[in-house]
């Protein structure tokens, strides 16, 4: 059986003493967005995700390669692996509990605070499966281990009896999870899509060769689904590059076989297939870390498109081409089809949705796994290289041209602009590019200048409030400085003369302080640019920045925290029991040292921004339309008793949206 952590793996005997209690399950019932993102489809299969992904660590680890996946009916699944089975021990701190009813009972209940605990897939191992209990009617867990066989059953993460032994299991040991999510949460929709599921067991086979995963469903629920069996064995020797053979199988390829291997570095492991599609097809980069997909990318992946670049111009520098050395990966990659998969022995990721990797780490190791073998891949087969080369050559020097033409139609453009004086411009004038960020005061505004990529981002600050839009007459808001200087610096007209080809720049971000005189700033700005320039809205265009309301720090750990639940979030998440942790309160952006700034809010590598979206007025209706007008006046006009029925009426939402 593979093991990939080694020293972790050994650790075979987990104490259920090493399991802490943190919290009840209240507050993923009470706000179960915060813990699955939302109550919708996604988050009904991101419950099946979490107990999968706690058995492909128990595989991952080297304890488990059989997985049962079934669909018992239309909303109950069952997951079943041949793992250690979880720890049925007694708790210290709760003599009547065992240590299988903390798991599932408590948040955070995972192994990372016994020390000596890994962190597998999402991070944590376990930690999921007391969210997917909290949020199921009905949950069943039965655990094989120690030759017996213990089941207990749960219903709104409440125990409905203790563990009970309820068998002997001479030849198997193991766990089970059979799950029926509550309607009380979801409502009707608690209907488990085949097809996904299906499609969630077979991209986990792929992506680790070491497991054997059996899928079963119900027949009824496949009337009229043809493209998911009733039963299935799973099982890919080839890994990834049977992935992409499967997925490529229909469309026209620049080269005959993938660069498709697997290499272990440091203990760990990358493994990777890709292949070039031709006929000007996009194509697609999926990436994943310890089988769990990385969406948004990150670290790994950065690494990987080096190897592949510099590859690539190496091969053109030893072949005398010398128009090789303009390529850059997105030249080389865009009609590639490629998989990269990372087994990495701590990973970190990005936020809580765990959508993309951060660990540092990863670019250079994933790089040096590729690189050399990328190197032999393209020398093997030099004609193929050259073919491969040429195409990036060419697309290298469209990009070139394309650009050439923007910047000869922009300067044209600017010569006749004048910007305001307080603009501190950008130097890039490609729109794919460059972002304005309007700023609340000078001092902000100087933060920001040191902190921006001069490149690509632009500066605007503003003198504190400006005029409110909703409740200024027409007159007023034609001989407003602030706003007509906020008009120039985007290079357009405001209102019915407004015209989208003749924004400067292709973000706009309201990068504000994290209290409530900057959220009525950010609410001003909003309301100016929905009333006088809804198209750039309408385009998604605007966008609000998200800076940070406090650093923590422990030891040598930074963490960033927006608002007073994040940071109670990451207190009891992210860091260990060990050492003080030391919490500042950041007053304003301006006070904030440019180099944070830069890193929390305004790097797109590492910031989060919000954007502000607004559906277009031709394809959603005028009604819908009108409500939005209809909220934007009571909220933001001139008639203060609209405001204040709208907080009468709505006040309970708020306040149980703010849990108060
Ligand atoms: C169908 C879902 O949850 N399998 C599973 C979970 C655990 C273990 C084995 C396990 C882990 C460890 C030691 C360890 C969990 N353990 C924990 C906790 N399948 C499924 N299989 N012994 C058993 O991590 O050291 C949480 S889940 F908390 F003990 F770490």
């Amino acid at each position: 059986m593979a093991d990939l952590f080694g020293a972790a793996a050994s650790e075979d005997n987990y104490d259920a003493s090493n399991i802490e209690v943190l919290e009840g399950l209240e507050p993923v019932r009470h706000r179960p967005g915060m813990y699955v993102g939302g109550t919708d489809d996604r988050a009904l299969h991101h419950l099946a995700a979490e107990i999968l992904d706690n058995s492909m660590d128990e595989a991952v680890a080297g304890h488990a390669n059989r997985i049962d996946v079934t669909l018992v009916s239309a909303d109950t699944l069952s997951i079943r692996d041949n793992g250690r089975g979880m720890p049925v021990g007694q708790h210290p701190k709760f003599p009547d509990k065992s240590a299988v009813e903390v798991i599932m009972t408590t948040l955070h209940a995972g192994g990372k605070f016994s020390g000596k605990s890994y962190a597998t897939s999402g991070g944590l191992h376990g930690v999921g499966a007391s969210v997917v209990n909290a949020l199921s009617s009905l949950l069943t867990v039965e655990i094989a281990r120690d030759k017996k066989l213990y089941s207990q059953t749960f219903s709104r993460g409440l125990p409905q009896s203790n563990l009970t032994e309820i068998g002997s299991a001479p030849n198997r040991r193991g766990t089970s999870v059979s799950f029926t999510p509550d309607t009380e949460i979801f409502g009707d929709r608690v209907h488990f899509k085949p097809a996904t599921l299906f499609g969630m067991a077979k991209s986990k086979a792929f992506l680790f060769a070491g497991i054997e995963i059996r899928w079963k469903c119900e027949p009824a629920l496949l009337a009229n689904d043809d493209a998911v069996p009733t039963e299935a064995v799973l099982h890919y020797p080839g890994g990834l590059a049977d992935y992409l053979n499967d997925a490529t199988s229909d469309k026209a390829l620049m080269v005959s076989t993938p660069f498709a291997e697997l290499a272990k570095l440091d203990g760990q492991k990358f493994e990777w297939a890709i292949t070039w599609l031709g006929g000007g097809e996009d194509g697609f980069f999926n990436s994943y870390c310890n089988t769990v997909p990385t969406p948004l990318g990150g670290t790994h992946e950065t690494g990987f498109r080096q190897a592949i670049v510099r590859g690539l111009r190496a091969f053109g520098d030893l072949s005398g081409n010398r128009k090789a050395t303009d390529i850059t990966a997105d030249d080389v990659l865009a009609n590639s089809a490629a998989m990269l998969s990372v087994f990495l022995r701590d990973p970190q990721f990005q936020g809580q949705t765990k959508d993309k990797l951060v660990s540092s780490d990863a670019t250079r190791l994933t790089e040096q796994a590729v690189r050399d073998r990328f190197d032999h891949w393209l020398s093997a087969d030099a004609a193929r290289a050259t073919f491969l080369l040429e195409a990036a050559i060419e697309r290298a020097e469209d990009r070139k041209r394309r650009k050439k033409e923007k910047e000869v139609a922009r300067k044209s453009a600017t010569r006749k602009l004048r910007l305001p004086g307080k603009l501190a411009d950008c130097t890039a004038s490609d729109t794919d590019l460059t972002e304005l960020f309007l700023v609340e005061g000078d001092s902000a505004g100087g933060s920001a200048k040191q902190a921006r990529n001069r490149k690509t981002q632009a500066v605007l600050p503003l003198r504190g409030k400006i005029l409110n839009v909703a409740s200024a007459t027409t007159e007023k808001l034609g001989a407003n400085q602030e706003l007509s200087d906020l008009a120039l610096a985007l290079g357009v007209r405001a209102g019915k003369d407004f015209k989208l080809d003749d924004l400067r720049y292709g973000r706009i971000i309201i990068m504000t302080d994290a209290d409530v005189d900057g959220a009525h700033i950010a609410a001003l700005l909003m309301t100016y640019f929905y009333r006088e320039m809804p198209q750039l809205v309408e385009a998604g265009r605007l966008y609000l920045a998200q800076p940070p309301l406090y650093r923590m720090t422990q030891g040598g750990k930074t963490l960033y925290a927006l608002d007073d639940d994040q940071r109670e979030e990451i207190l009891i998440s992210s860091f260990d029991g060990r050492g003080k942790i030391e919490t500042s309160r950041f007053k304003g952006l301006g006070e904030m040292p440019p180099a944070q700034l830069k890193e929390t809010t305004m790097n797109p590598e590492s910031r989060r921004l919000l954007r502000v979206d607004l559906p277009r007025r031709d394809t959603i209706g005028a009604d819908l339309r009108r409500d939005t007008d209809q909220l934007v006046n009571t909220l933001m006009g001139k008639k203060a008793e609209l405001r204040f029925g709208y907080i009468r009426d709505h006040a309970e939402e708020v306040l149980a949206e703010l849990d108060v």
